[in-house]
């Protein structure tokens, strides 16, 4: 008798009429033929085995490049359930759409079933999927991305549980390309993308989306967070994990060389992207990171911002984008001074005297396994999980928000995250450098209410006998001048600091009317070159802006109706009238 995984299987070989259909079971030697196969379709290339071994350079269709969240949907029954953030299709109006698409989308092609594992074989919040996908650049991305292969079958032939994938490139077509989640049933459907969040299932549509459903359902918490540990001189190790929209910084943070390793403190990498928590038996939140490798940007990565980076991608490495150098050796912007010379840009063409930039795409990536991240924590794997001690929110905000600030307590934490805004990047396709709000970096990727999402938070905070203290930061604040007040990359461990001492009760705080930033003097800054307007600056909080703010909140929150929790907009009305208070004091 079929299996429930060989019924889906067979059903979706049916629509999509594939030639013929591989079980990938994750072994190096398959790994090796994807690879050929890649070679022989014309838009892969290897790279230069000396200083590169088993490194590839795949180009992507140029107009599928990043995750595209206008075709983005959630298919849940109800369209109040999506929420006034997502995308919302029918159910069955999106099966017969996007369906006729699929059918015989895989003609003449190879069906890959790639079976996988989110989180560490064992953990009790390991979660299976199944990928089925014409694409043997997913099936490559996703052998590292997760778990893949038999550890993931013996599981599904255990419990029958995992959530079905189907993926197909179909024709690229921007106009044809799709990306559905039925949460209820727990589905995913992908069609017209072979990029990144678009088409690893695992990643973005499962583990966030899809999770995020399942975690309200079971009392839990899928974020879009990276997860790190801060060891300190006697040795102590910290966790937090951090949600900063996307290219806001989050792999960068991870696999932070901390600036001040001399002293004792090093940043140890678990996650750099999505985190799932629940509660321990300790009390504490604890997290796993559900993926196995990294998908990071890769402009602006060099040796001096993160030379951790760096050596990791030296081997074993799937790069996406990039531009090559004469040697077959990748190259984008950010890495070298100077562009080299013999460069080919990441479409492939030859840059010569009279090209123009960038030859690297902007959201040009690495795909990298977690084991090769130089400080990976011994921890990564634990099936517990880890206890986290700090959450952050951040982002891109080059005015306003201060480089680091502390809120009052959960309620009054998951207020900022709930209000959390960054500027856009080239993570997304679209406009760059637009503010908008991204309540938690989650605005893409929560799968239902994002009310309903705030209401999930505040639950949690009480459920947690020892929740985490809620911080927000800001790298990318800008003087009079343009540029960036803050060094940032292995600087931001002061920051990690301050907020680890901030947990135990020893660093100094001023109040503000958004919570608590550090005192004159709380930040240890030895070592570090900055002047201490942009100290002042960088720490400032400004009543006006502020009050602008919170309005523009206030206006924000409406749009969730009677879905907002009330405690946010008493949060929302309390942030107003603390600034008021001190707009008072002053005139
Ligand atoms: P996703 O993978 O899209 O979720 O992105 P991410 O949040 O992991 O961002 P990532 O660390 O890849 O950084 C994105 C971009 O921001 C890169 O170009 C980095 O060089 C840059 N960046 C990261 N950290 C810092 C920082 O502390 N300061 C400044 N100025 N730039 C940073
Ligand atoms: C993001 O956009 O947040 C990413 C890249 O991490 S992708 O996997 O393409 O979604
Ligand atoms: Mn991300």
């Amino acid at each position: 008798m079929a299996t429930p995984l060989e019924e889906w299987v067979e059903k979706a070989a049916q629509k999509t009429k594939p030639k013929q259909i591989v079980w990938c079971d994750g072994s190096e030697a398959e790994a090796e033929r994807m690879v050929e196969t890649l070679l022989a379709e014309g838009r892969t290339v290897r790279l230069n085995e000396r200083t590169h071994p088993n490194c590839i350079l795949h180009r992507s269709d140029p107009s599928d490049v990043a995750r595209t969240e206008q075709i983005t949907f959630i298919c849940s029954r109800r369209k109040e359930d999506a929420g006034p953030t997502n995308n919302w299709m029918a159910p069955e109006e999106a099966k017969q759409k996007v369906g006729a698409l699929f059918d015989g989308a895989m003609a003449g092609r190879t069906m890959y079933v790639v079976p996988y594992l989110m989180g560490p074989v064992g953990s009790p919040m390991t979660r299976a999927g199944v990928e089925v996908t014409d694409s043997p650049y997913v099936v490559i991305s996703m052998r590292i991305m997760a778990r893949i292969g038999k550890v993931a079958l013996d599981r599904i032939d255990k419990t029958n549980e995992f959530v079905p994938g189907l993926h197909s490139m179909g024709d690229l077509n921007p106009s044809r390309r799709y990306v559905l989640h039925f949460p209820e049933e727990k589905l995913i459907w992908s069609i017209g993308s072979g990029y990144g969040g678009n088409a690893l299932l695992g990643k973005k549509c499962f583990a966030l989306r899809i999770a995020s459903w399942m975690a309200r359902e079971q009392g839990w918490m899928a974020e879009h967070t990276l997860i790190l540990g801060l060891e300190d001189p006697s040795g102590k190790v910290s966790y937090m994990a951090a949600a900063f929209p996307s290219a806001c910084g989050k792999t960068n943070m991870a696999m932070m060389v901390s600036a001040l390793e001399n002293v004792g403190y090093r940043v140890q990498t678990l996650g750099d992207d999505i985190g799932w928590m629940q509660v321990g038996s300790d009390g504490y939140l604890h997290a796993i990171n559900p993926e196995a490798g990294f998908f990071g940007v890769a402009p602006g990565t060099n040796e001096q911002t993160n030379p951790n980076v760096m050596a990791a991608i030296q081997k074993n490495t799937i790069f996406t984008n990039v531009a090559m150098t004469g040697s077959r050796e990748p190259w984008w912007e950010g890495m070298t001074a100077e562009t080299p010379r013999d460069l080919t840009d990441w479409q492939g063409n030859k840059v010569t005297a009279g090209s123009k930039g960038p030859f690297a795409h902007p959201n040009s990536r690495f795909t990298v396994p977690a084991p090769q991240a130089p400080r990976i924590s011994p921890k990564w794997e634990d099936p517990a999980g880890v206890p986290i001690s700090a959450i952050i929110f951040g982002g891109r905000r080059a005015r306003l928000a201060p480089l680091v600030y502390e809120s009052f307590n959960w309620q009054h934490g998951v207020f900022v995250g709930a209000s959390m805004a960054s500027e856009t990047t080239a993570a997304i396709t679209g406009a760059v450098g637009v503010t908008r709000r991204d309540p938690m970096a989650m605005l893409p990727f929560c799968g239902y209410h994002m009310g309903d999402y705030f209401q999930h938070w505040l639950d949690m905070g009480r459920a947690i006998p020892h929740p985490p203290k809620i911080f927000h930061v800001n790298w990318f604040r800008k003087g009079a001048d343009g540029k960036f007040l803050w060094p940032g990359f292995g600087e931001n461990v002061r920051v990690l600091k301050w907020i680890v001492e901030r947990v135990s009760g020893k660093a100094h705080a001023e109040e503000t009317p958004i919570g608590f930033v550090p005192a004159k003097r709380a930040l240890t800054l030895d070592g570090l070159n900055i002047s201490a307007e942009n100290m002042d600056q960088l720490l400032r909080v400004e009543a006006a802006d502020w009050q602008k703010e919170a309005e523009e909140v206030g206006t924000y929150f409406d749009k969730f109706g009677d879905r907002l929790p009330k405690e946010l907009r008493a949060e929302q009305v309390h942030l107003s009238e603390r600034l008021n208070l001190v707009a008072s004091a002053k005139t």
